[in-house]
């Protein structure tokens, strides 16, 4: 693309009505934007033409920086970090955006003098849902906090028309509805269609001797789709540094329309545009498993294509030669969905770049790192050779011969190991043959990733113990992080401001500075705001419990609180044994003095799951008679709270008492949601799992409550021979629980539908819900004990905010800077680029 010199654009002066932050220009900005952008005035504008005119306002604020960080980042050629993932869970930008820009009080004032309500215009913005859970959240974190440290980064991803599914609940059962959210528009991103770019699908190769007598392949495919990339800017807090988010959209290439167009097959052009539009449609809802579907892998060769191809285009703009591309970029794989980057780069390299194979290896590896998310089997991606080779015909020939000079190394290192080589070889042979992506991203990476101490030690004797063997250098943790702009400043204002009354706030950016809180702890006058806050909040989380749900909810009582995506190894339904285990004391013994408890339930299942649906049938069914029986007496409440999602997550974590991190020990790679809840006081009932182990590590193991096996003792109980049977037998109240629920006691008399549930469990039990029920109970009820004491709460609840310090998403990327990606940051200066310069 060219530019074209303009003298005139160089001379532009921004007008004040788009950069202004006074009030006064923000509500003329807010009119101008009404009249201009939504063609309305105030008597006949809709609640929505009002948070468009809002959104409008706040992007052209953001786009005098964006512009800034580009010029800049141009004119250098910066190091840049390239985030491929196949997911970004962004949440409502505009609230961020308020938090970032150091605009929030004056926008709602501006907004309220103009007769409207900031917090109505807030929850108009239909969000982002483009992922399933932590890793799409995490991206989105990742992406905050390096704008934050002003890394020059861009994430690139697939802007799918259909995001996460949102969930209602039908008698108990979860259905599931497509996700609109660009059905009223996205004022938050800017199209480039000038800059689209091709990728090639299915045909065949050709070998061919070039004009040198080089061997060469020439690939001719079956199809050619075009992604169009969207752009939006993501604002660091109280930086000038605005970097972008490049999804790309699927479409067909004009030409080819056109060529049906003439041959007078009009249907089938059309037919032709929507297979290509298929593409980018539909998010893939399911966490933590892999299912090969052959359209999955065709999203993920277009955006990783796209992605990779807009990065050389990048490079030979700013005059790097493309032998210095990873100077230029450095490039994360989050997990495996983009690990097809490794041949692709080989591909662009070699084919169309008409680089050496050694060159194009060398520069591949410097440039790729890849992190794993996850241990689980089923989630491992494997793709099937004859699959593969039909959709990607040239990039199976580049993976033979990666494996070929692969093989040769693991011979070298290792000889006579044959059953080694079979094991680490990127082509499972073992049955049907399968590509693994996993061993092609540790191949053709400099680094490999954990995401959690735990997780990383456990990938290194499992899972990839034969690549940690092979290349124990590539291998190096990163504990997980959140961004404290989201999850602290814009959803608990409340507590952000008694924070910075007492610690200023420094914390914001230097998440550590929160051990400053420590001091207070013995402060009566401290604690007792703290705990009224806490209450605050809770109460707001009553009224909209009454009105979502039509449940009366005792404030006082203990929020106890497990939102995240429906699986069996998070173990929702041991949640679920312990409140029967409750209700059941109450039956035997109506006046028992039991702690009052709310139970709170969030969270999604994939819609192909049924057992994780049949969980959420059980609390729902648990809920229906635990509420209404009148010897409960409002001591227990099940409240399932319908269509969790990031906007809905930021009004939960802060008004959390206790935090449910109870999956089996060695499953949960990290979590980040135990970060959120602890981050806004809540104290966490967990497993040795994951970064549970970190985080009690910093709060101190007084201040957690933890139960259960660890993996080391899962390991030798699975390997010894569970029998869950026996626990069954053995332990009354674990048995009076399962009875009553096979007695139909929570499904209206009917023996049969949590059967295929308690089948699983009795005969099964592959999460050792049994093994771990009774330290659980016990440690619930030390929990139910110690809330009994308000002030050993409330200072528990203040050591652990204290102590979060180091689970800040800017922690996280800082380490990934100095570790992985060897970047400076590059600090933004306002004005001298847009503005006069001659
Ligand atoms: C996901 O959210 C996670 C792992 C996956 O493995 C896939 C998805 Cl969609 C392929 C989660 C982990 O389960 C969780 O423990 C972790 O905290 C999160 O990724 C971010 O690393």
């Amino acid at each position: 693309m060219q530019t074209v010199p303009n003298h005139q654009v160089d001379n532009l002066q921004i007008e004040d009505d788009r950069t202004g932050l006074s009030v006064e220009c923000l509500k003329r900005a807010f009119l101008d934007n009404l009249f201009y952008v939504q063609g309305k005035f105030p008597k006949i504008a809709t609640k929505n033409d009002y948070y468009m005119a809002l959104a409008y306002t706040v992007r052209d604020r953001l786009l005098q920086r964006w512009i800034n960080t580009a010029v800049i980042y141009t004119d250098r050629a910066s190091r840049t970090v390239s985030y491929l993932s196949a997911e970004f869970l962004m949440g409502p930008h505009l609230g961020n955006n308020l938090v970032n820009l150091g605009i929030y009080d004056q926008v709602k004032q501006a907004v309220s003098e103009l007769g409207l309500d900031l917090e109505d215009l807030l929850e108009q913005e239909e969000e982002p849902g483009l992922g399933n859970g932590g890793l799409g959240r995490l991206a989105a974190c990742y992406l905050d906090s390096m704008a934050t440290l002003e890394i020059p980064s861009l994430g690139y991803g697939i802007r799918y028309e259909f995001g996460i599914f949102d969930q209602d609940i039908r008698d108990g059962w979860q259905v599931e509805i497509t996700d609109k959210w660009l059905h009223c528009g996205n004022p938050w991103e800017i199209a480039r269609p000038e800059w689209a770019i091709y990728v090639r699908l299915g045909g065949h190769t050709e070998a061919y001797t070039d004009e040198r007598g080089r061997y060469r392949v020439r690939w001719i495919p079956f199809q050619v789709i075009k992604g169009v990339p969207h752009d939006t800017p993501l604002l660091g807090y109280k930086t000038n540094t605005a970097n972008t988010l490049r999804l790309w959209t699927a479409e067909a290439p004009e030409s080819f329309d056109f060529a049906a167009f003439n041959s007078g097959d009009y249907l089938g052009a059309v037919q032709e545009k929507m297979v290509s539009e298929n593409l980018s449609k539909v998010l893939y809802p399911n966490d933590d498993s892999s299912q090969g579907k052959r359209l999955r892998l065709a999203q993920q060769i277009f955006f990783v294509s796209c992605s990779l191809q807009d990065m050389i285009r990048i490079v030979f703009g700013q005059n790097v030669p493309l032998e210095k591309f990873h100077e230029k970029f450095v490039v994360q794989l989050n997990d495996t969905h983009p690990a097809i980057a490794v041949a692709e780069l080989m591909r662009l390299l070699i084919d169309e770049h008409d680089m050496g194979w050694d060159q194009a290896w060398s520069i591949t590896q410097k440039s790729l790192a890849y992190t794993n998310h996850t241990l689980l089997p089923e989630a491992l991606e494997r793709w099937p050779i004859s699959l593969f080779g039909e959709l990607l015909p040239r990039h199976l020939e580049i993976i033979y011969e990666i494996n070929y000079h692969f093989l040769e190394e693991v011979k070298a290192k290792f000889p006579a190991d044959s059953d080694r080589l079979r094991r680490m070889s990127l082509i499972d042979e073992s049955g049907e043959k399968y590509v693994r992506m996993a061993h092609l991203a540790c191949v053709g990476s400099h680094s490999i990733n954990g995401v959690a101490a735990l997780h990383t030690k456990l990938l290194q004797q499992d899972v990839l113990r034969d690549f940690y063997q092979m290349y124990p250098e590539k291998f190096n943790n990163k504990t997980n992080g959140v961004t404290p702009r989201r999850f602290i400043v814009l959803s608990n204002p409340r507590l952000t401001n008694l924070i910075s009354s007492k610690i200023g706030d420094n914390w914001v950016k230097n998440l550590k500075d929160l051990k400053h809180l420590e001091a207070f702890v013995d402060d009566p006058e401290f604690c007792s705001q703290w705990r009224s806050i806490k209450s605050a909040i809770k109460q707001d989380l009553v009224a909209y419990i009454q009105k979502q749900n039509g449940i009366t909810v005792n404030p006082d009582s203990i929020f106890d609180i497990q939102a995240k995506r429906f699986h069996e190894y998070k173990r929702q339904h041991l949640n679920a044994l312990h409140i029967i285990t409750l209700y059941n004391r109450i039956k035997a013994n109506p006046d028992i003095d039991i702690t009052p408890r709310t139970f709170i339930f969030g969270g999604k299942a994939a819609p192909g799951y049924y057992m994780a649906k049949l969980i959420i049938k059980l609390i729902n069914s648990i809920g229906d008679v635990v509420n209404n029986d009148p010897d409960v007496r409002d001591r227990l409440k099940v409240v399932f709270l319908k269509n969790y999602s990031v906007k809905f997550a930021q009004r939960v974590y802060p008004a959390a008492d206790l935090s449910e991190q109870i999956s089996m020990a060695g499953k949960e790679a990290s979590g980040t949601g135990n970060m959120k809840f602890a981050l806004n006081g809540a104290l966490t009932i967990g497993t040795l799992d994951g970064a549970n182990v970190e985080i009690r590590e910093e709060v101190g193991e007084e201040n957690f409550f933890i139960f259960g096996l660890t993996a080391p003792e899962v390991y030798a109980l699975k390997a010894r021979g569970y029998r869950p049977l026996d626990y069954y037998h053995s332990n009354r109240e674990l048995k009076a629980v399962i009875d009553r629920i096979a007695s139909g006691h929570f499904s209206h008399g009917d023996t049969k539908l949590f059967k295929p549930l308690l089948d699983s469990l009795l005969y099964r039990d592959e999460y050792l819900l049994f093994a771990d029920y009774q330290a659980y109970i016990d440690c619930q009820d030390y929990v139910s004990q110690v809330y009994r004491d308000r002030d050993r709460w409330t200072r528990m609840s203040i050591l652990n905010v204290a102590r979060m310090g180091k689970f800040s998403s800017d922690r996280s990327i800082h380490d990934y800077c100095q570790d992985i990606w060897n970047i400076q940051s590059v600090p933004i200066e306002l004005g001298e680029c847009i503005q006069a310069k001659e």
